[in-house]
């Protein structure tokens, strides 16, 4: 299923990235329904050679959150189900088959920050901001933000974002922990590609790990945690690809840690 709306490019030289572009610019690339199922389609069937993905907005705008133009009156069964697809879509994006690096510009309100909250990382250029204004819309975060925007910010500072419509730039935004990345204004595309065909070269189990059970662990009871983590360590070592990482090293053949 295509959607005018969005496009998906292969690349890396063995097909390991995925680039998914929002392509609504005159719209400020507000998400449709159609879009939102666009997006989980594109998660759910990726090919196989993808080891990365990066998310993209074409236009000076990450993504204006919810197309407002299809908010009607829905009854509170609609509603429910309305939020439901939105969650079944960034669900595949952050618990998809690979890590997601988003690239933010401009605005990242509404359902844009939730949807950049799905993703893994996110890398901002100096032009971004951040906003929740369904506060001032007569409306709550229904894409999954309730959840997620607190684990990056804390639920004080959303609170503060929905309550007086606070909107972050991109230095603050970073010093909070909406990004991870802050870089010069152009250049968030660039620099998400190269994360994302480094994260491409880790071992395919460990970036598994890190995107399936790293979350699942967080939210574990300490003692289950540790559990967890124990299993998932003993899987990922055991895999022959793992033996052979370690081996370079110990052989003087791998890359050092280096703070340069
Ligand atoms: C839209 C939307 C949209 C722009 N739905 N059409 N989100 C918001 O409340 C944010 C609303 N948007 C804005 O505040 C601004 O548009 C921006 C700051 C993002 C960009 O400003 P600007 O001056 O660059 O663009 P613009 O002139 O406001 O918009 C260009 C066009 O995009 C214009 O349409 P046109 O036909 O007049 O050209 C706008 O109407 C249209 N547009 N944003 C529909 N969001 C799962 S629940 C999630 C709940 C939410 O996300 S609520 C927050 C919604």
């Amino acid at each position: 299923m295509t959607h005018p709306d969005i496009q998906l490019d292969i690349c890396g030289d063995e097909q390991e990235v995925a680039v998914v572009r929002l392509t609504r610019g005159a719209k400020r690339n507000a998400l449709s329904d159609g879009l939102v199922l666009a997006l989980r389609n594109i998660f759910e069937q990726l090919p196989a050679t993808v080891r990365a993905a990066v998310i993209d907005g074409e236009g000076p705008h990450f993504c204006a959150g919810l197309d407002l133009s299809e908010l009607k009156e829905r009854d509170a069964g609609a509603g429910l189900h309305h939020s439901r697809m939105w969650h079944a879509a960034l669900e595949r994006v952050q618990y998809g088959p690979v890590p997601v690096v988003a690239a933010l510009h401009g605005a990242v309100v509404g359902g844009g920050l939730e949807l950049a909250s799905a993703c893994h990382i996110r890398v901002a250029d100096e032009t971004t901001f951040y906003a929740l204004p369904e506060g001032s819309r007569g409306i709550f975060v229904g894409g999954g933000g309730a959840v997620r925007i607190p684990r990056l910010i804390g639920a004080a500072r959303m609170t503060d974002m929905m309550l007086t419509g606070r909107v972050y730039n991109a230095q603050d935004g970073e010093r909070i922990g909406l990004a991870q990345y802050l870089v010069p204004a152009g250049t968030a595309f660039d620099k998400a590609l190269e994360l994302a065909k480094r994260i491409a070269q880790n071992a395919p189990l460990t970036n598994y790990a890190l995107v399936h059970a790293l979350p699942r662990i967080a939210e574990q009871p300490a003692d289950q945690g540790y559990m967890t983590e124990a299993l998932m360590a003993a899987i990922a070592q055991s895999a022959p690809e793992a033996k052979q990482r370690v081996r370079a090293f110990l052989d003087g053949k791998a890359e050092k840690v280096s703070k340069d």
